[in-house]
């Protein structure tokens, strides 16, 4: 029997294009891929026309060998830079081993995946599960089992307290309390027992306080809204009329948490402790989608055996993913640098004088534009100068590259960013 592997069988180094070698999707440009996308594909996305062959560290490379430095990270699914050699090195020893075993049986690696998880963001339990709108239908099913079996409300009279401008994932029941018409348009009838509110308005939350209200839910940092930071003080009031009202505080932090914003929680800037947080994206570092629902007893063991899971959910490959990309977050100091390098390009940017720029906010190495004008122009311009950057909203230049970027990669772009903005 071969013992584990002691070499990635994955060749790190490109080979040599030639005609013979060539696979059919290099012999192809990037305008055949878009094509054959446009063709073959559904039209649910409008990407940038760039056709991405290769990625390593902040970089990725085009079917034509163009190379670019990735500023959007993948929605900061890769904080860890792409293809990390260590997250590769685990995946690769781990599918010389077992990748999947239903829930079934236990494996190897959830366990300590789990156990390391819970030591490194204080929680006392984890469910993990692929997705990110996964962990916050996870979320959903933890209040709502809560709020019958240990606060008392009355069954299916649960509500949640949603906001304006939120983006927790692409489900129907997560849609069906979005603010943004074209999420919802077409996929009704939608789950009820949501409420929305302003963000940022401790106050409107307060009224909306009654004894049926199970939780908030609330991303700290809106991300798709347009990298929206609430005022200060507001989750530390969420936090408070939470207590005040026996209610649970649950941060999505898929987006925000994992260093982003320059803590390994974005919560941690308040100071303030939630109920209960749905991570995903770095938590594999881009290699695997993973996500995970945590919480401390008195919510997450409300789940009794048969309640809910998936397939996917805790596999080990998964597992062995999570361990090493969290490795690489703490071992790394990527929170550390996201708050160094994140000051600093946020006090630049804001030092930026421009025609189009209406405001620059954010935290972190997580950094949003808002222009007076639409974005995608100038997200195309820094494209053509070799720097991906994606508008979010139609108006706000979305600023988060993986946080293992160096200060030189980093001036480099902001000097695109600054001679597009003049
Ligand atoms: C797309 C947006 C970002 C998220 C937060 C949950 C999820 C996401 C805060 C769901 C996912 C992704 C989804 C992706 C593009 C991207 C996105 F533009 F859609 F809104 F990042 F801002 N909570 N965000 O940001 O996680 O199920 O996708 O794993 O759907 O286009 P998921």
């Amino acid at each position: 029997m071969t013992g584990p592997m002691t070499e990635p069988r994955i060749d790190p180094a490109p080979r040599p294009i030639t005609e013979a070698t060539a696979p059919l999707e290099r012999q192809l440009s990037s305008r055949d891929h878009i094509e054959i996308e446009d063709r073959y594909g559904a039209h649910n996305y409008l990407p940038l026309d760039v056709v991405v062959h290769r990625a390593e560290g902040i970089w990725v490379w085009d079917v034509e060998g163009r190379k670019y430095m990735d500023f959007l990270a993948a929605y900061s699914a890769v904080n860890q830079g792409h293809n990390h050699p260590r997250i590769v090195q685990a995946m690769v020893e781990q599918l010389g081993r077992v990748a999947l075993t239903s829930r079934a049986f236990r494996n190897d690696q959830a366990s300590l995946f789990g156990q390391e998880l819970c030591e490194l963001t204080g929680f006392a339990r984890a469910l993990p599960m692929n997705s990110g709108a996964e962990a916050i239908e996870t979320a959903i099913k933890a209040i709502r089992k809560w709020a019958y079996t240990v606060k008392g409300v009355a069954t299916d009279r649960a509500e949640i307290l949603v906001f304006n401008q939120n983006f927790h994932g692409r489900t129907t029941t997560i849609v069906g309390f979005s603010s943004d018409q074209q999420y919802k348009d077409g996929f009704g009838p939608f789950a009820p027992g949501f409420t929305l509110l302003p963000f940022g308005d401790a106050e409107a939350v307060e009224r909306a306080m009654n004894p049926n209200v199970a939780a908030i839910l609330v991303e700290p940092i809106q991300g798709e809204g347009g990298i929206i930071v609430p005022p200060e003080g507001f989750l530390r009031r969420l936090r408070e009329l939470c207590d005040e009202h026996n209610a649970l505080l649950v941060l999505d932090e898929i987006q925000s948490g994992l260093g982003r914003t320059g803590k390994l929680f974005a919560f941690e800037h308040e100071a303030i402790r939630p109920d209960a947080v749905a991570i995903g994206k770095a938590l594999s570092g881009g290699l695997y989608p993973i996500s995970a629902f945590l919480a401390d007893d008195e919510v997450m063991n409300v789940f009794t055996p048969g309640d809910h899971g998936s397939t996917y959910g805790g596999n080990p490959l998964a597992g062995a993913v999570g361990r090493a990309a969290l490795r690489v977050i703490v071992e790394e100091e990527l929170v550390e640098r996201s708050a160094t390098l994140g000051a600093y390009a946020l006090k630049r940017l804001q030092a930026l004088d421009s025609p189009h720029i209406v405001e620059v906010r954010g935290k972190g190495l997580w950094i949003g534009i808002e222009l007076n004008t639409h974005a995608r122009p100038f997200c195309e311009a820094l494209q053509a100068q070799g720097l991906l950057c994606k508008e979010t909203h139609d108006n706000v230049i979305r600023i988060a590259p993986p946080l293992v970027i160096s200060r030189e990669d980093l001036d480099w772009a902001l000097e695109k960013i600054e001679t597009v903005l003049r």
